[in-house]
Order: C-alpha cells, then sequence, then structure tokens
C-alpha cells in the first residue's frame, strides 16, 4: 500500500535524503557488478528532490525526467518496487516493463516519467490543463534539467501555461550537466529563472543543495501558483556529483569543479547542520543510517527474489 511520505520536520527531510542517497549508491554498485541494467542516479541533488515534494500536497501530480528516483522516492514510493522495477521483474511499479527511465506510481501522483529529454515539460503543460477543465485542486509540478530548458520544448510549454494561466511549478533543476556536455556551452547565462519574465512568468533561484531553503521557496512557489493559477519557474542550483549514468568514469569533468561542490555535499551539509545545532544526536544518526541500510537490503532482496513477467503478459499494458 503506497502512502504519500509526510514532511513535518527537519529530521523527516534528512531521513529521505539518506534513503535516496543509499537507494542510488545501491544501484550504482549492483550495476558495477553486473546485477542490473544502468540507470540514471542524482547524487548530489537530494535537497532538490526533497525540498520540492516536501512541499506539495497530497492532490498534487508530478511528472518528472530520467533522474527521477529521488523524486519518487521522496514522495513515498518503495525502494522494493522501485528497485524491482529497475530489474524487470513484475513486483515493480509498472510491472518490470519501465525500467528506471519510464517509472510512474499513480497512488502517489507521480503520473509519469519521460526519458525524452523535455518530454515531460508539453505532458505537464497538459496536465495541469486538464486538472483546470476538471476544476480539481492539485497543482502539477515538473521537473526538468537544464538542457530541457535549452529545448524549444520548455519555450512552448511555460509560454502557453503563462497566456492560458494553467496551475503549474515548473522546477528546473540545474546539475550544470547535460550527458556529457557542461551547461556553459549551450547557453548564455548562469540563471535559466532568468528566461521567465519574457513569458511572463515569476521566477526564482534556490540553493539547490540546501533542503530547507528549497522547501521554503517552493512552499512560497506553490502558494502563488494555488493563489494566482498561474504558472511559476523554480531554478535548483545544483550539481550531478556522479556521472550521467552509471558507470561513467567523468574523465570529461573539470576535477577542480567537481571538487568544489563536493564540499557542498547536500546530505552531508544537512547533518552537519543538524549535529552542530544539537538537533541531532550522533548515535541517533548512527541508527538512523543503519535502519535505512536494512531497508535497502530488503528492497534488493524483494526484488531479486520476485519473478519476471510471464511471457503472456508481454503485450499487456504496452501500447501495440
Ligand atoms: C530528446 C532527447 N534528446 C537527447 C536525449 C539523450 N539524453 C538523455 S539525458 C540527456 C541530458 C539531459 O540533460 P538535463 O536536461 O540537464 O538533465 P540531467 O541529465 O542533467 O538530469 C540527453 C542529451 C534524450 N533522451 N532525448
Ligand atoms: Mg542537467
Amino acid at each position: 500500500m503506497d502512502r504519500i511520505r509526510r514532511y513535518s520536520k527537519p529530521l523527516d527531510s534528512l531521513q529521505s535524503m539518506l534513503l535516496i542517497r543509499a537507494y542510488e549508491e545501491r544501484l550504482a554498485a549492483l550495476q558495477a557488478a553486473a546485477g542490473l541494467p544502468g540507470t540514471c542516479i542524482s547524487v548530489g541533488q537530494e535537497a532538490s528532490a526533497v525540498g520540492v515534494v516536501a512541499a506539495l500536497n497530497g492532490d498534487d501530480l508530478i511528472l518528472t525526467n530520467h533522474r527521477s528516483a529521488g523524486h519518487l522516492l521522496a514522495r513515498g514510493a518503495d525502494p522494493g518496487r522501485m528497485m524491482a522495477e529497475v530489474m524487470g521483474k513484475r513486483t515493480g511499479y509498472c510491472g518490470g516493463k519501465s525500467g528506471s527511465l519510464h517509472i510512474s506510481v499513480k497512488a502517489l501522483g507521480v503520473v509519469l516519467t519521460s526519458t525524452i529529454v523535455g518530454g515531460e515539460l508539453s505532458l505537464a503543460t497538459g496536465v495541469a490543463l486538464s486538472q483546470r477543465m476538471l476544476g480539481r485542486s492539485g497543482i502539477v509540478v515538473c521537473f526538468f534539467g537544464d538542457g530541457a530548458a535549452c529545448e524549444g520544448i520548455f519555450h512552448e510549454s511555460i509560454n502557453l501555461a503563462s497566456v492560458w494561466k494553467l496551475p503549474i511549478l515548473y522546477v528546473c533543476e540545474n546539475n550544470q550537466w547535460q550527458a556529457f556536455v557542461h551547461r556553459r556551452e549551450t547557453m548564455r547565462t548562469d540563471r535559466i529563472a532568468s528566461w521567465a519574465a519574457g513569458y511572463g512568468v515569476e521566477a526564482v533561484t534556490v540553493d539547490g543543495n540546501d533542503v530547507q531553503a528549497v522547501q521554503t521557496a517552493t512552499a512560497e512557489a506553490t502558494a502563488h501558483v494555488r493563489g494566482t493559477s498561474r504558472p511559476f519557474l523554480l531554478e535548483c542550483s545544483t550539481y550531478r556529483l556522479r556521472g550521467h549514468f552509471e558507470p561513467d568514469d567523468q574523465s570529461y569533468v573539470d576535477p577542480a569543479e567537481l571538487a568544489a561542490w563536493r564540499t557542498k555535499d547536500p546530505v552531508e551539509h544537512m547533518k552537519a547542520r543538524m549535529l552542530q545545532s544539537g538537533e541531532l544526536d550522533a548515535q541517533v544518526l548512527a541508527g538512523i543510517e543503519t535502519e535505512i541500510e536494512r531497508q535497502i537490503d530488503t528492497a534488493v532482496a524483494f526484488a531479486k527474489d520476485s519473478p519476471y513477467p510471464e511471457f503472456d503478459q508481454m503485450t499487456t499494458d504496452v501500447y501495440a
């Protein structure tokens, strides 16, 4: 039974970030051991995922991109069913037919993961239109990358959402990379948020590695969307600490830039902040980390022990 994850205190956000980090690092380790198909993971971007999702309501809808595990787990997805999906097992969220790149969890309001870069932008805009036409209260939240922002579909979608006054929050996770290309090579600005004014859309850039700052900015942004039924663009400035996909030796990455961003690791940042302020005790933290590792062990075992889909299910639940 899937339940939307609730966030009432800073420790809830830290636990969610730790779960995402542990899940993705385990996926990468399994991949390296040749036990699993390659996936795009979001190590370094956990604060952006958790900060945004923590500020949403239960009836809000999420559409996301190929780096979606953090968004799904932050919303409450079960790591076992996620892992099973990646392994192509019947118990996965989409019956083993989506892998990591198309995963959706209807019960949690996660409508889809798009592996077409920018694909989620126009689809989310359409979902926002349908929310309004059906008189539904939930707003739409669309995660996309800086690479997607350079595509025409971003500009068409945000323009239409502005003209049609659609209830949608666009969340650009600017992680500085677009597969193997640095964003410096594809845009003439450091701030994607600066483009929104041209479409009459309000926007803000937030430190995407500070989960509390992201949550606060998202709460303000969603209040704006709900109050005005107009779109808003939130840009989370962050960094992809690992490769585009696993495995990736990151030989194309400037080591100095990578090292600088490593010092801003959002998970370590939050841990240090809470330990320093006395909100969290080192022993309690160790206990939480052990429990999360156990949860991941259970997830892996569940996925490995699950059956593959039957041959006669080959054409069910897919377009044929
Ligand atoms: C339309 C399209 N073009 C190219 C690709 C190959 N591709 C997959 S991810 C990616 C980079 C996307 O960069 P960004 O939007 O910044 O997301 P990030 O990977 O950084 O999370 C590319 C070019 C694709 N999947 N779809
Ligand atoms: Mg990117």
